[in-house]
């Protein structure tokens, strides 16, 4: 739906190589609205929530070292299949595998500094925005959606 919402994350080593602009412009150009957006730096628990599924997994506690090393920019678009596009716009979870075009095909190299985060599913990207902004999230109208959405 127009109003399906995702949760996308600039993870620390996008904060510290400057590409949190350009992601973001990446968002605002397709058409997609911005409903939240804040720079947090993440504690190990809340990072640990946040990939629960992954627990277990070889790569978790390099993960969440990873994810806690420095701050990340935290965002709820809103928009046309936000999820399966956003996660489209992201590329494959092994930069490699991305295609030029892509965030993580133009800008990174391994999947362990891939960038960029962005929900999974519908259910998934509503927990994630529950964990990220439990503050809630702003209500306004978005000027160009006329010209957006037929
Ligand atoms: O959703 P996505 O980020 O594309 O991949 P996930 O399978 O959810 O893994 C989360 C995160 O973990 C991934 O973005 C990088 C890291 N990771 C890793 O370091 N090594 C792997 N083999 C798989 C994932
Ligand atoms: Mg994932």
């Amino acid at each position: 739906s127009k109003t399906e919402r995702t949760y996308i994350m600039v993870k620390p080593d996008g904060v510290q190589r400057g590409l949190v602009g350009a992601i973001i412009a990446r968002f605002e150009q397709r058409g997609f609205k911005l409903i939240a957006l804040k720079l947090v730096q993440a504690t190990t628990e809340h990072l640990e929530l946040h990939y629960a599924d992954l627990k277990g997994k070889p790569f978790f506690p390099g993960l969440i070292k990873y994810m806690a090393s420095g701050p990340v920019v935290a965002m709820v678009w809103e928009g046309l299949d936000a999820v399966k596009t956003g996660r489209v716009m992201l590329g494959a979870t092994n930069p490699l595998a991305s295609a030029p075009g892509t965030i993580r095909g133009d800008y990174a190299l391994a999947v362990g500094r891939n960038i960029c985060h962005g929900s999974d599913a519908v259910d998934s990207a509503e927990k994630e925005i529950k964990l990220w902004f439990p503050e809630g999230l702003t209500q306004y109208s978005h000027s160009q959606e006329n010209w957006i959405f037929e």
